[in-house]
Parts: structure tokens; C-alpha cells; sequence
């Protein structure tokens, strides 16, 4: 029987463990990509394993997140980061250069190769037939450390493509259609492949917008074949020389298919405050908008931003709406300002930022109080705008664009325009937001540590009584912005965990802090799927930090359940999810003989110790996270030299 393309880079790479979905396996990585809202603590972390050189072939620090620099301390993290990638040889993308996975494609990405980020949304690598996967901060400092990774085999999900898109319908309305039919929980323990013979109509870009947004399914990663079009888009990049072809094998099996006809797919939105709450946009209606939001490294290509130019040319952005375009790269914004696009944007009305993040992560542009806003980004967790009232939908660059004229979420296809067909383009690689490490020797190269910068908290080794009051009981897809927000107020705090602790959980239930403060040990309960979302290892440091030892839940997402076992924090399932209804705030619980039971596997018992009832969970750990476990944490496991 024929092998998946997943199957084919993973086995490739593959240096211990079998081939069998839901077993372990350690592959070799080539790359990694940090962004610096992570990329702190993994600077902290790689410091702190004192390694003499790298072992990846090539691994990039960008800055993209923490722009805004309202203090001294993005600055200072800037520098920080700067100093330590150039000690150990890693490349420095400045900011301003852009997003870190629009540039990992145009630069750096290889059909075939392993990418690893301390982002959740690295799968955009996917695009060009890459395994890129998000991890944790600390799983890419050891990537970065040892050149490997470990991960849970997955399960392969074929989603074979047919037919064109239409007009007015794009990657974004794909990506939001797989959505909707999986759900954000869809993809948890699987790769998404995509194949069929609707894959030569979608461009690398389109492609990268759909393994994007695949993060959002809570899968490992998403990948498309590397054929001509794979070609034709690293040469436009000048990386011909790059191009590997790549694809399943023809008789290769899928453990589950989804069929796509792009010519049946019409405008889509995802509606407040999910990804996959998604429908027709012309079944949601004319509803008024106050802000359209077009970029983000789901969709801020030279496609995307040339379709925008093209529709609002000759316009006028609507009286009431607030256009605001963030490119995706330096050398697009380049491009457009060389072809008159981006004259043609501000004519009509538009706000260009930065190149970066930007309001994809509540760094600026928060909507107004109760404001309807449309964005090309991925993710519309609630009060991630910065805005907790705020209702944004996810749409794509075309919707967002004529939207943004009428002043109305708009069907395109509707409104009686024909939209122009974009030519290729080559760029030039833009070198000076680079610094190429220079070969001096680490030890001549000092860290430099602003005041902002403190310790990462680290665990105990597992106590032989692990006995912790339950401080919170959450509802199913918690997000690591529930667990951990993010805005302009608090990612300047990345590298400061005990001044983030205060605003734990703050949407959810702002007395969490004082609670876990008063309690010595403390766990939470969580519903389905907690933890989804972002990579951001913060949200299990932080609650580390505040008491938290273990979370009983009927799921987890894969990256949240790697960075609280990275932390010593055990990941329980409910074995039995009715219990979840028996559990409440203030429960004391405990696990007799923790170590024992971690050592001998499932099922982890955890005793009520007021009304003695028992709670039978699974931890489903490896042998390698059952050590970690023990050790209080991967830090304190590698100090212990095993
Ligand atoms: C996100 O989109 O949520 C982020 C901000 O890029 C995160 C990383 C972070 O929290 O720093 C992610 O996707 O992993
Ligand atoms: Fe940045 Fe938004 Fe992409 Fe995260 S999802 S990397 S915040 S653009």
C-alpha cells in the first residue's frame, strides 16, 4: 500500500518509533521559526541549556508581534532576542520586515523539509509541502538544542479538491468550508492533506492560506502536494533551485476523506466568536459594519493585497467603516508601492500599518464598543480585538474589500463586478531587514537583558501527594486567550510571568488570580477540547506560576497539552465525561501516590478527599512525558541529565 505525502516527510525524517497513528516518534528537524512574543522565553530557555551550536540547518527569529513599542519593553525584548540569536547563529528578521510565516514561505521554506515554530500557525509552510507544525517555545528551543522533536503519530484526513473557485470566492472561503464541516476539534491528532485535481487551480499562497487557518482545526498540520505551481511560486521568489516535486502515492489510503467542489463554494464568514461558526455570507445578510481589518499571515500575500487594490481602485471607503490594510512583507509592500496598488488603497481611503501582526493580536485597532469588524485573519476568540463586545467575522480579502466600500458585509458575487485577474509577479529578496549571524564566537557576544525580562517559573518534581483545590471550572474550547490574553496591554509583559499572572483568565472569571493565590495547589476542570488555539507556552507558565499542578478535562488541543506536560502540569482526561458534572469550584482533590501511578500508566486516579469519590482519568503520556512529569517539567528533566 502507498504512503500519504505526510507519512512520506515524517518517515523520511523519522529517528526512533514506528509509523503507527497514536504511538511516539522523534523526527529530525531542518528548520525552525521563533516570533518574538514567544520568542523570549525560548531565548530564556536555549540560555539556560548553555548548548554550543545549533543543530538545524536554519533557524529564524523574527519580530513581528510586539510592535508597538508604547514602553521601553518591546525594545528591550527586541534586543534581547537579537543579541541571543546572534550568539548561537540563529538569522534575525527585523521588525518591520513582516509576519514570520509569510516570510518563512518566501524565503526560507523547501518542499520536504520539517519546520518547527513557536507558533501555532507554522503549518502555513504546509503550502509548499512542508511538515511545519507549532509547538510550544521550549519544544523549539530543544529543536533548536538537539535538531529533533517528538510527536504523537497522526491520523492522515484526505481532503480531495475538485473543480475551480468562482469568482469572488477564495482559499479563505476553503479553509472556512473544511471548518465548518470538522469544527475547531476536527483535526485534533490529524494532518490534514490535501490532493485531487482541484490542486493545481489554488497558487502556493492560496494554498498557504488554507494550511493557515488549518491550525484553527486543531490539527498537527496541513499540507498540499509540491507540483508546477510550487515551481513557478519559488521562482518568483528567486528559489528555483528549491523545488522539489512531491505527492502521495496514487494507491495510498486515508483514515478519513472530505470531498470539495470548489465550484460549489460560495463567500463564507465565520460568525462571533468562533472559526467554524460559519456561514453563507449571503445567508448572515446586510449587516453594518464599523471596521474592516484586511492582513495577517492567513491572508496578506501580494494576491490577496493586489485583489484588494484592484477592487477599491476609483472607490471611496464607506463614510462609517474604518479600512485598515497590514501588508504581509516588506517585499510586498515593496511591490505595491512600486505598481501604484498601494496609491490606488490610500486613495480610497484605506490605513496602512505596519507590516506585522498588528491588530490580529489586539496590538492597535481595537473596534469600537459593540462594533461589527471584518477581518482576513484567523481567529475571532472573543475580546481578542482588544474589544471585549466587539463581533468580528472572518472573511476573505475579496468579501473584506467590497464590504468595506458598501458599508455592509457584502456578497461578491452579487454585486455585479467582475474582478480582475492579477498577473505573477518576481520579486527581489529584500536582505537589509536580515542579520546573518556573523561567526563570532558565542562567548564574545553578550545577552542583552532589559529590566522588564525575569525568570520562567519551573515546577517541584511530583510530589508523592498531589493534592490541589479545584480554583476554576470552565465550559468546552477554552482558548489560550481565555487562558492567557493577549493585547497591547499585556504582550509587552511576554517575558515578565509574574506581572502576566494577574490577568489570568481574566474574560472568564477575573477572581482566578486571588483564588489561586489563597489555595497552595490548585486545578482547574475543563470541558472539550481546552486549550485550543495559540502556541503560546504562557498559558501554562502562567497558571504554573499562580499554584496550577493539574487540569481535568474532557479534551485537550495538541500544543496546550505538550506546553503543560513541558511544565509539570498533568493533562487529565475524564474518562468518564459525565463527571465533569459532578466536579465544582473548591473541590479538594487528590492523587495518592502520584509518582506510582504516573509510572504505571493509565488510568491516573483522583479522589474527592472531602466526599471520597473518585475520578478515573487518562493521561495517555509517552514514556518520555511520563519522565517529565516526574521531573516537574522538560527544564528540570534535561537539568537532570537524562
Ligand atoms: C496567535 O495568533 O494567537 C499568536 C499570537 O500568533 C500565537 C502566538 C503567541 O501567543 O505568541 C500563536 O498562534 O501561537
Ligand atoms: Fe500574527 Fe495573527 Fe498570524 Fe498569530 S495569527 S502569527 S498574531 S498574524
Amino acid at each position: 500500500m502507498g504512503k500519504t505525502l505526510a507519512y512520506k516527510i515524517l518517515d523520511a525524517h523519522r529517528l526512533n518509533g514506528q509509523m503507527i497513528p497514536g504511538t511516539e516518534i522523534t523526527v529530525k528537524i531542518d528548520q525552525t521559526l521563533t516570533q518574538d512574543s514567544t520568542g523570549t522565553m525560548v531565548y530564556l530557555q536555549l540560555e539556560a541549556m548553555d548548548v554550543d551550536a545549533i543543530k538545524t540547518e536554519l533557524s529564524v527569529a523574527y519580530i513581528d508581534h510586539n510592535m508597538l513599542q508604547t514602553g521601553f519593553e518591546n525594545a528591550d525584548d527586541h534586543a534581547f532576542i537579537q543579541s541571543v540569536a546572534r550568539r548561537h547563529g540563529v538569522l534575525f528578521s527585523k521588525p518591520g520586515n513582516g509576519i514570520c510565516h509569510q516570510l518563512q514561505l518566501e524565503n526560507f521554506g523547501i518542499p520536504g523539509k520539517t519546520l518547527l515554530g513557536s507558533d501555532s500557525h507554522t503549518p502555513t509552510g504546509g503550502g509548499l509541502g512542508m511538515i511545519a507544525m507549532g509547538a510550544g517555545g521550549l519544544d523549539v528551543a530543544v529543536a533548536m538544542a538537539k535538531g529533533t522533536y517528538s510527536l504523537t503519530v497522526p491520523r492522515v484526513i484526505g481532503v480531495r479538491l475538485a473543480g475551480k473557485l468562482r469568482p469572488w470566492v477564495s482559499a479563505k472561503d476553503v479553509i472556512l468550508y473544511v471548518l465548518q464541516k470538522l469544527t475547531v476539534k476536527g483535526g485534533v491528532g490529524k494532518i490534514v492533506e490535501y490532493f485531487g485535481e482541484g490542486v493545481k487551480e489554488l497558487s502556493v499562497t492560496d494554498r498557504a492560506t488554507i494550511t493557515n487557518m488549518g491550525a484553527e482545526l486543531g490539527a498537527t498540520t496541513s499540507l498540499f502536494p509540491s507540483d508546477e505551481n510550487t515551481r513557478q511560486y519559488l521562482a518568483s521568489q528567486g528559489r528555483e533551485q528549491d523545488y522539489v516535486p512531491l505527492a502521495a502515492d496514487a494507491d495510498c489510503v486515508y483514515d478519513e476523506i472530505l470531498e470539495v467542489d470548489l465550484s460549489q463554494l460560495t463567500p463564507l464568514a465565520a460568525k462571533p466568536h468562533s472559526p467554524d461558526n460559519v456561514d453563507r455570507v449571503s445567508n448572515i445578510g446586510s449587516i453594518k459594519i464599523d471596521q474592516v481589518a484586511i492582513g495577517s499571515c492567513t491572508n496578506s500575500s501580494y494576491t490577496d493585497l493586489m485583489k484588494v487594490a484592484a477592487i477599491l481602485k476609483g472607490n471611496r471607503v464607506h463614510e462609517n467603516v474604518s479600512l485598515v490594510i497590514s501588508p504581509g512583507s516588506s517585499r510586498i509592500l515593496k511591490k505595491l508601492a512600486q505598481n501604484g496598488a498601494l496609491a490606488d488603497m490610500i486613495a480610497a481611503g484605506a490605513r496602512i500599518i505596519e507590516n506585522g501582526c498588528g491588530p490580529c493580536i489586539g496590538m492597535g485597532q481595537s473596534p469600537r464598543s459593540g462594533g461589527v469588524s471584518l477581518r482576513t485573519f484567523n481567529r475571532n476568540f472573543k475580546g481578542r480585538s482588544g474589544t471585549k463586545d466587539a463581533q468580528v467575522y472572518l472573511v476573505s480579502p475579496e468579501t473584506a474589500a467590497i464590504s468595506a466600500i458598501t458599508g455592509v458585509l457584502t456578497d461578491g458575487m452579487t454585486c455585479g463586478r467582475s474582478l480582475p485577474d492579477i498577473p505573477p509577479e518576481t520579486f527581489d529578496a529584500n536582505e537589509n531587514f536580515l542579520v546573518r549571524p556573523d561567526g563570532r564566537e558565542k562567548s564574545r557576544i553578550p545577552v542583552e537583558m532589559g529590566p522588564n525580562i525575569k525568570p520562567f517559573p519551573l515546577n517541584e518534581p511530583l510530589p508523592q501527594r498531589l493534592a490541589a483545590t479545584v480554583t476554576l471550572k470552565t465550559q468546552d474550547n477554552i482558548t489560550t486567550d481565555d487562558i492567557m490574553p493577549s493585547d497591547s496591554r499585556l504582550l509587552p509583559f511576554r517575558s515578565n510571568v509574574p506581572h502576566l499572572s494577574d490577568y489570568c483568565f481574566e474574560l472568564i472569571d477575573g477572581s482566578f488570580p486571588q483564588r489561586c493565590r489563597q489555595a497552595k495547589r490548585c486545578a482547574i476542570v475543563g470541558g472539550e477540547n481546552y486549550g485550543q488555539g495559540s502556541s503560546r507556552e504562557h498559558a501554562a507558565l502562567v497558571p504554573l506560576y499562580l499554584g496550577v499542578r493539574f487540569v481535568l478535562a474532557k479534551s485537550f488541543a495538541r500544543i496546550h497539552r505538550s506546553n503543560l506536560i513541558n511544565s509539570g502540569i498533568l493533562p487529565l482526561i475524564l474518562e468518564n465525561p459525565e463527571d465533569y458534572n459532578t466536579l465544582s469550584l473548591n473541590d479538594e482533590l487528590v492523587i495518592e501516590d502520584a509518582p506510582a501511578q504516573v509510572a504505571a500508566g493509565d488510568p491516573i486516579l483522583v479522589t474527592d478527599s472531602k466526599t471520597g469519590k473518585q475520578y478515573k482519568t487518562l493521561a495517555n503520556f509517552s514514556p518520555f512525558e511520563a519522565a517529565m512529569i516526574l521531573a516537574g517539567g522538560k527544564i528540570n528533566y534535561i537539568k537532570k541529565g537524562e
